[in-house]
């Protein structure tokens, strides 16, 4: 299966909650792994190009002081479907709508404090990588179990 990378943020409400680490977790857990990663303060500037697309929205101020009010671990996951796939673990945008499961249905309780950013396509993906990592912050490499973790198909155990 072909690979492809999203971003992920863990915000501000995780990092001030020690939650960085188990969200992290679940998507190396899950197989993905990271080509890309930061301990940043996102910027007034990065918050608006990152949220361009909720600038006219109500909830818009409020976003960008959350998202610029501390340290966030900024992370590029790469593996197959992982853009989907990363939607799905994140659970519902607002943690209280979000199923236990999900990072948001188990860490979050709030409407916007909900611990974790993923792009939503893979036209955001591409957009939001290249916002917020140059070309060489980010590594290739493959993890040594790759073919137990995606190479099902090699086995005839699924087909497309
Ligand atoms: P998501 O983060 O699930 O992609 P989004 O892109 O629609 O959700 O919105 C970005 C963030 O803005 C979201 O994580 C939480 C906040 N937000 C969205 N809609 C909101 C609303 N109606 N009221 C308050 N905050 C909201
Ligand atoms: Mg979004």
């Amino acid at each position: 299966m072909s690979e492809e990378r999203t971003l992920l943020i863990v915000k501000p409400d995780a990092m001030q909650r020690g939650l960085a680490g188990q969200i992290i977790s679940r998507f190396e857990q899950r197989g993905f792994y990271i080509v890309g990663c930061k301990l940043m303060q996102i910027t007034q500037e990065l918050a608006a190009q990152h949220y361009g697309e909720h600038k006219d929205k109500p909830f818009y101020a409020g976003l960008v002081k959350f998202m610029t009010s501390g340290p966030v671990i900024a992370l590029v996951v790469e593996g197959p479907r992982v853009v989907e796939t990363a939607r799905t673990m994140m659970g519902k945008t607002f943690a209280y709508d979000a199923q236990p499961g999900t990072i948001r249905g188990d860490y979050g309780a709030s409407k916007g404090f909900n611990l974790i950013h993923g792009s939503d396509s893979s036209a955001s993906a591409k957009r939001e990588v290249e916002l917020f990592f140059k070309p060489e912050e980010i590594l290739e490499w493959t993890p040594a179990n790759r073919g137990w973790l995606f190479n099902d198909e090699d086995l005839g155990a699924t087909s497309e």
